[in-house]
């Protein structure tokens, strides 16, 4: 082995698993003890952030770099052009056995077809909880079984027929835990006589808040279907009992979904260590964003919100990360691939908007990293939750919201009735952003200096900011 050998990277990423249900992050709710084995012995990050809270965008950052304006990848409707750059293609370009397994959700066909993989096999769309069909290289394939533990299998198997004179970077992508929330018969009868604790902001009204908050349709009372809590709440419940029985069926669901996943990770980490090269490989778990787990009375994710724009990221790389480590830094989906690249030692296309990670993981956050960053949720559709669009930044200690209020690609409101709204949360005193601060006169100087820096932060990253009201 040669002394300065390219590391492997194992990026494992499931679909919506928001930390808050990970015990290394201190869930109330659940237990992850595979999972955990990444966070024991490597680093955590307690402020990674997505630049956008949805699938598509957040997978296209992570292979680009870039924010989804420059991507092209605004919406889950949009397809990601595989003939730009992405870190995948760099790394097989010096030398890495490169594969994709699992959740895509990027496009098929032509140029949305998975690009700069020597093997992929990815389920079509958002793909099924059992018995899936994956298409790879060579077409659509049925499997029969549970998709987490056939995305694991197909892992392994890539895996086992690498060249082990090489190294690799394997995307292991999970479909769980994604709506519909359907566990494999394995973990079905999980949590059956328990009462999962509901988060502190279960019954929010949403007073103190901006209209799209009260807009969004991601209610569990409310907005829940039946197949996602499979089946209705006895009738003669009362409305507050109907919503606490929808709350149990789905969180319950959505955890017998995560124990599966963590059985995935600690059969891939188990793999590692059999083959001896747990040492030379970073392993990262991560979800493409975070979730609304009855928090606001909500599923689903989306809002700039913590509990949705806070990524699980922990990794663990024993060569240079300190077991058991923890970091406050801010990270962004879009440092994943500038951190691989900085690892494999391939220089860093400009064009790429993040920063590599490699200094915090190996213990020093460099001087004048980032305290503030830019988000944007573009996809302003009623049947996508209607959750209006927006953009904004948070700051170590601040989120200043801009609900600017207009469907994708056009210029006018969705709703003639509605007018762009400001939210100002100060996370130090109100960690769980109830109330909204922006009319407060004791903010007025926050708010123009958050302007500033919002404004600052969208010239950077080559965005334009919208017309916007006072
Ligand atoms: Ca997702």
């Amino acid at each position: 082995m040669k002394p300065n050998r390219q590391p492997n990277i194992l990026f494992i990423m499931s679909d919506d698993h928001a930390s808050h249900a990970m015990s290394c992050y201190g869930s109330q709710i659940n237990q992850t003890p595979n999972i955990d084995r990444i966070a024991d012995e490597g680093m955590r990050f307690d402020n990674c952030f997505c630049t956008n809270s949805i699938c598509s965008p957040s997978r296209a950052a992570i292979l680009t770099g870039k924010y989804n304006h420059l991507n092209g990848v605004k919406s889950i409707e949009d397809h990601l052009d595989g003939r730009q750059m992405t870190f995948p293609k760099l790394l097989q370009a010096s030398g890495y056995q490169t594969a994709m397994i699992g959740k895509w959700h990027l496009g098929h066909g032509g140029d949305a077809d998975p690009t700069g993989f020597d093997y992929w096999n990815v389920l079509p769309g958002q793909g099924l909880y059992h018995n899936p069909t994956f298409i790879d290289q060579e077409g659509e394939k049925p499997y029969s079984g549970y998709v987490t533990d056939i995305i694991t299998d197909l892992s392994i198997d890539w895996l086992s027929r690498r060249d082990s004179n090489r190294p690799f970077m394997l995307m292991c992508h999970h479909k769980a835990p994604h709506r519909p929330w359907q566990p494999s018969a394995k973990y079905a009868q999980w949590y059956e006589d328990v009462e999962i604790p509901e988060p502190e902001t279960f019954h929010d009204t949403y007073e103190n808040r901006s209209q799209a908050a009260v807009e969004a349709k991601m209610r569990i009372d409310r907005d829940t279907r039946e197949s996602d809590v499979k089946g209705r709440p006895p009738e003669e419940l009362s409305a507050l009992e109907q919503k606490r029985w929808k709350y149990q069926r789905y969180i319950k669901d959505y955890l017998r979904c995560v124990a599966s996943i963590d059985e995935s990770v600690g059969r891939l980490l188990d793999y590692l260590e059999e083959e001896g090269i747990a040492d030379n490989t970073i392993v990262i778990y991560t979800s493409d964003q975070g979730f609304f787990l009855g928090d606001h009375g909500w599923f689903d994710k989306r809002f700039m919100y913590e509990e949705s724009l806070r990524m699980p990221f922990i990794v663990r790389y024993p060569r240079v990360i300190e077991a058991g480590s923890v970091t406050e830094a801010m990270a962004l989906n879009i440092d994943f691939p500038v951190t691989f690249l900085d690892y494999a030692g391939v220089p860093i296309p400009a064009e790429m908007q993040g920063r590599s990670l490699r200094s915090i993981f190996e213990g020093s956050t460099p001087e004048g990293w980032r305290t503030s960053m830019y988000y944007r949720y573009w996809m302003h559709l009623d049947e996508h939750h209607n959750v209006y669009s927006h953009y904004g930044i948070r700051t170590e200690r601040y989120k200043l919201i801009y609900y600017y209020a207009q469907a994708l690609g056009t210029t006018g409101y969705a709703d003639e009735n509605r007018e762009p709204e400001w939210e100002l949360f100060d996370l130090q005193l109100d960690p769980y952003e109830m109330n909204n601060v922006y009319k407060d006169p004791a903010y007025s100087e926050t708010v123009v200096k958050l302007k500033e820096e919002l404004h600052r932060l969208q010239a950077e990253v080559l965005d334009q900011p919208v017309a916007e009201i006072d």
